[in-house]
């Protein structure tokens, strides 16, 4: 037995499912997760010792790579003042000028801890601003596991959601309206339908939880014009997009501004750290200011404001996401390019700095064609690359991503292991 495989057996005795967190468990993909001890650029090293190029890095916080010296440093010297004070710390207050100076459609932020406390505390924000109930999600978007987020479609079409979790309220999930991701007519209809009764939209703009879906133009431009029209907030999800995709995130790409925008993952730079902000007259509603409650012991914790800090400095160097897109691009073209040599239905797109990989003839575009992709190709390859050395997240629907310690020959290393996989058929 490895060590990998004995450490997942006793973790299963204390901790649901061996982890902290249901995707890391292998169960997509079948087998024993690797426990990782230590990280190093690119890379990982499993429980056994064995080395990874990681393509999953944190699930995208680490866009410098693991342990950039700069970031631990930061962590480092602020641990030495304290580790939390539970009150204001001029730290925060400069994260906050930051990010409402990197973000134009922000004038106001709220610090919390993660992505899920930045989603479910815009979604309470938009129905207190705005005084309705029901909001309107995409199948397949992921906004973290905040009860009204976690419902899937109804069973008529623009009819309200139900569960898809146990333990959630069915009289709270009928509130959600579950659409079909690059659905521009059928947002059209829903606002007709339940005119001015939509308190929000909340939307990944680019989508990295169905694997990555890029946006139709058309999409994220009816968004804006419905919820303008009828009074209701837009909520970009950038948790994963933000800071991703391009200095301006999303909303700085597509040219969209949303009423209101949550973030994680970057902001923290591996550390606990999210943030939801937008329009001051919607922001002004939040305690103590305004009546929509919100709160956390941790928020604004001076360790992880420090790491995000330095990460947002460095990533604001000139050419940095362009040479992250660029290194993105060269490995979904290198796959791609290897797939076909060998006649894999396969296929590959990047947004800056975050990658899809199918194993279906051309990108999806909608959650249908996402499920039409082949998940046991995939799987088989997500286990050749992993003994090759190459860690992918272990799902089909999941994103990937690529950081800024990921050299040409490591990118090179990796499509030249796919490349072999592809020939071995
Ligand atoms: P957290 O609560 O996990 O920090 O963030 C939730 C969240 C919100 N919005 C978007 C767009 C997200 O992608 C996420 C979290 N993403 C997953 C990756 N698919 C985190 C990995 C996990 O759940 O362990």
């Amino acid at each position: 037995m490895t060590r990998n495989e004995e450490l997942f057996l006793r973790a299963q005795k204390t901790i649901p499912g061996g982890v902290n967190s249901p995707v890391r468990a292998f169960r997509s993909v079948g087998g024993a997760p690797r426990f990782f001890t230590h990280g190093e650029g690119c890379r990982v090293w499993d429980a056994d010792g064995k080395p990874y190029i990681d393509y999953v890095g944190s699930w995208g916080p680490l866009i410098l790579g693991h342990d950039d010296a700069d970031t631990v440093r930061a962590v480092q010297e602020a641990a030495a003042k304290g580790l939390s004070f539970g009150a204001p710390t001029e730290g925060e207050v400069e994260l906050a000028e930051l990010l409402v100076q990197r973000v134009p459609s922000m004038d106001m932020v709220r610090l919390v801890s993660s992505g899920t406390e930045a989603t479910m505390s815009a979604i309470r924000l938009a129905r207190g601003f705005t005084g309705r109930d029901a909001i309107i999600k995409f199948e397949g978007c992921y906004h973290g596991h905040g009860d009204s987020l976690l419902v899937k479609a109804g069973s008529g079409l623009l009819t309200f959601g139900n569960p898809s979790s146990a333990g959630v309220p069915a009289d709270l999930a009928q509130h959600t309206l579950v659409l079909d991701y690059n659905d521009a007519q059928g947002l059209r209809d829903a606002f007709v339908k339940h005119v001015k009764a939509i308190a929000c939209v909340i939307v990944e703009p680019v989508a990295g939880n169905m694997n990555l879906i890029a946006p139709k133009p058309e999409f994220l431009a009816a968004m804006r014009e419905m919820c303008t029209r009828h009074g209701a907030v837009l909520i970009f999800d950038e948790v994963m997009t933000g800071f991703r995709v391009g200095p301006g995130s999303a909303q700085g790409l597509y040219g969209i501004k949303p009423d209101l925008s949550t973030f994680g993952k970057v902001i923290g730079g591996g550390m606990p750290l999210g943030a939801f902000g937008g329009r001051r007259d919607i922001m002004e509603q939040i305690a103590p200011l305004g009546p929509v409650y919100q709160a956390g012991t941790l928020s604004g914790n001076p360790l992880s404001v420090a790491a995000g800090l330095v990460t947002l400095k460095k990533i604001a160097a000139p050419g940095f996401h362009e040479a992250l897109a660029a290194k993105t691009r060269a490995l979904v073209e290198g796959l791609a390019a290897a797939a076909k040599r060998h006649g894999v239905s396969f296929s590959a797109q990047s947004v800056g700095g975050m990658f899809g990989i199918y194993f279906a003839p051309t990108p999806p575009t909608s959650y249908a064609e996402v499920m039409a992709c082949d998940k046991e190709a995939f799987n088989r390859f997500f286990h050749a690359m992993l003994d090759a050395g190459f860690y992918l997240a272990p799902s089909a629907f999941e994103a990937g991503f690529v950081s800024a310690a990921h050299t040409d020959a490591d990118i090179a290393a990796t499509i030249a292991a796919a490349d072999a996989i592809f020939a071995a058929g």
